[in-house]
């Protein structure tokens, strides 16, 4: 019997050991018994991270979407697969059993098959947070089409750079989309990007907010007249464990985007067994994670991991402020979520509205509390745990990346003690280490280093879509041997790992090394403060020095600057040492984030350097408005 679910500290620790001593045994365990396959693999790894090659499960055969849905009909079909929450509460939730996903989601396919998408071809998906969104990215799977899922909200420019780049045929879309109390037109945003897109011959077009949009002849479809044409049932494509299952693109802090590509067996094997494991899934649970499908947490753990395991997984279409800011609570409420994963910004944002709003609610059904994306500062952290999990819920800090697929070093609920501000210890199978700038591993514990993985785990990205030199350049060249993730990190007494932030980020001040997560860490603590951003800046002296941008909670507009410019330094004397203080503090209304809520640090070091002249691609920005504004103020 293989450990499936594990259930108290010790277990873990028998666990991982048994991974990382005979990891291929392990992972053929797992596969083989909680997975349905047409046939099974030839050789579960075969792997060369000079190369880089990675091969998992090969000579298996398997279609996702039977482990997602068909195998779930007998046992689960009239169960809820997915919640769907729309963006105005008075429209009323949705659920979709697993029959009905079934159904819809072969008609789908049915669909794609008639408007000439094949196997191996790539999809664009363009929408919105609907069920659509889902439904599309399964289709695409259960016919063998490569999904690439753009952000619903990015710009045309950044969208026709991602189309051409994994050169799709078609790309999915809605009319429009909801977002709080505005809509947006999205077909709109796509006929602008396909000016530049030559290879597009179709474009399904889902209906959501009625607009009058136009249609171009020849090319563009409504999606419902097609899907009411289309049969409910269809064959699933028999898929090789390693054909590409979708691409992604990274935020893309930094040049041009990277379609990461993840394949099939190895992916589902991982999301399944973190999102049981992770969440501490059991039967019954109501699951909701409230990130975007655009992003991989979205991909991983709304979509793949949670359906793998017969889930109910709710797909939010709104935001955090609308109707106001009390709606994640009322969603909590009302469907009884028992894990509620999310990220740092969300719960800054949210913790900068006081605690009424959260008191209205009854949030006792929540079991788990999750965060991704950023590491949680201390602040952050208590107020999460305080007032939304009542100290009743223990929080999972998870670290990972697109490239890793799924979550690399977490706690797990009710089984690892929690750390404020730790991701704790490596999630089964994963093997972590730390790196000098030398390329020497730093063994023992209380080391800070570069944080690397030493051996493959099932769900790593394969390759950068069509640029395998880059991929071999930007994650396996930096260290002998080893995945190189970009972060920080350090591990402490107990051999707890603390994230620090990107590496790209550190700052040298006077010889020393300085990671940005514990600075502002500390400035996040002052009660004014809501959220920091700190950078370099040259300095004569010092080599560089530090510049920090700080939003103040509405309480901070009638508090003196200068005053509150001292108490934050002394903060940070305190915390993390004299040597890390401010030298300029800027006070912003808002800090430029990605769309998965990562403060873009680089734009800021631009302005810190006084070289606005070329700030980069800035249209993939959840807020781009604040840039000129801090530009203007700059010190
Ligand atoms: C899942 C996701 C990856 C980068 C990663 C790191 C940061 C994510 C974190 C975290 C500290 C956490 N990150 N989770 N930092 N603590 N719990 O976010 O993927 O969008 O590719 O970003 O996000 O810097 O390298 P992605």
């Amino acid at each position: 019997m293989s450990n499936y679910h594990i259930k108290h500290l010790e277990e873990y620790y028998q666990v991982y050991r048994k991974s990382v001593r005979e990891p291929e045994h392990f992972w053929e365990e797992i596969a083989e018994e909680h997975f349905l396959w047409r046939k099974k693999w030839d050789k579960v790894l075969e792997w060369d991270f000079t190369k880089p090659e990675i091969k998992w499960f090969e000579g298996a055969k398997l279609n996702i979407t039977e482990n997602c849905i068909d195998r779930h009909l007998a046992t689960r079909g009239d169960k809820t697969a997915i919640l769907f929450e729309p963006n105005n509460p008075e429209e009323g939730a949705e659920h979709i059993t697993y029959r009905q996903l079934y159904h819809r989601v072969n008609k789908f396919a049915n669909v794609l098959k008639e408007q000439g998408v094949k196997k191996g071809d790539r999809v664009c998906i363009y929408v919105p947070m609907i069920p659509e969104l889902a439904i599309s990215i399964l289709a695409c799977a259960r016919i063998g089409a490569i999904h690439s899922v753009v952000f619903a909200g990015f710009s045309a420019t950044a969208l026709a750079t991602r189309i051409n780049d994994s050169d799709c045929k078609m790309v999915i879309t809605s009319d429009g989309s909801y977002r709080g109390a505005k809509t947006i037109d999205l077909k709109g945003i796509v006929d602008e990007a396909l000016e530049s897109c030559d290879n597009v011959e179709t474009v399904l077009v889902a209906k959501r907010i009625n607009s009058n949009i136009n249609m171009k002849e020849g090319r563009d479809k409504w999606l419902q007249p097609l899907l009411d044409k289309a049969s409910d049932q269809l064959k699933a494509e028999v898929m090789n464990a390693e054909d590409p299952l979708f691409i992604l693109y990274t935020s893309g802090s930094t040049g041009k985007p990277k379609g990461m590509v993840h394949t099939t067996a190895g992916y589902m094997v991982y999301t399944a067994y973190t999102f049981k494991n992770a969440f501490q899934y059991r039967e019954g649970d109501v699951y909701w994670c409230t990130a975007d499908i655009g992003w991989i947490t979205g991909h991983s753990y709304i979509v793949y991991g949670p359906l793998a395991n017969g889930a109910t997984t709710v797909m939010f279409e709104g935001v955090p402020s609308y109707p106001d800011f009390g709606r994640f609570w009322d969603i909590v409420e009302k469907h009884k979520i028992t894990q509620f994963y999310t990220a740092p910004t969300a719960i800054r944002a949210l913790a900068k509205q006081g605690v009424e709003l959260v008191e209205k609610y009854n949030l006792s059904s929540l079991k788990v509390l999750g965060s991704v994306g950023e590491p949680i500062n201390e602040e952050a952290w208590h107020w999460y745990n305080d007032n939304i999990g009542k100290g009743q819920s223990p929080i999972i800090d998870s670290w990972w990346q697109t490239e890793t697929g799924g979550i690399m070093i977490t706690p797990i609920p009710y089984v690892t003690p929690t750390k404020p501000t730790y991701a704790t210890l490596p999630f089964i199978g994963i093997q972590p280490c730390l790196m000098d700038e030398n390329g020497e591993e730093l063994k023992g514990n209380q080391v800070e280093g570069r944080l690397c993985i030493k051996y493959p785990w099932p769900s790593i990205a394969r390759t950068i879509w069509g640029n395998h030199q880059r991929y071999k350049e930007t994650y396996f060249s930096a260290f002998n041997n080893k995945y190189f993730t970009g972060d920080g990190a350090l591990r402490d007494e107990v051999g707890y790992y603390r994230i620090t932030g990107r590496v790209d980020d550190v700052i040298i001040v006077s010889g020393h090394n300085l990671g940005t997560a514990p600075i502002e860490d500390a400035i996040n603590e002052h009660p004014a403060v809501s959220e920091s951003a700190i950078v370099g800046f040259p300095h004569d002296v010092k080599g560089s020095a530090l510049y920090g941008y700080i939003t103040l909670k509405d309480v901070g507009e009638s508090r003196n600057h200068d005053n509150l410019r001292i108490e934050i330094n002394q903060l940070i004397s305190d915390r993390v040492g004299p040597i890390a203080k401010l030298d300029k503090i800027q006070f912003t209304n808002g800090l430029p984030k990605t769309r998965s809520g990562k403060i873009m640090r680089r734009i800021l070091r631009k302005i810190a350097e006084k070289d606005t002249s070329n700030l980069g691609d800035i249209s993939t920005l959840l807020n781009p408005e604040c840039v000129q504004e801090i530009i203007d103020n700059a010190l």
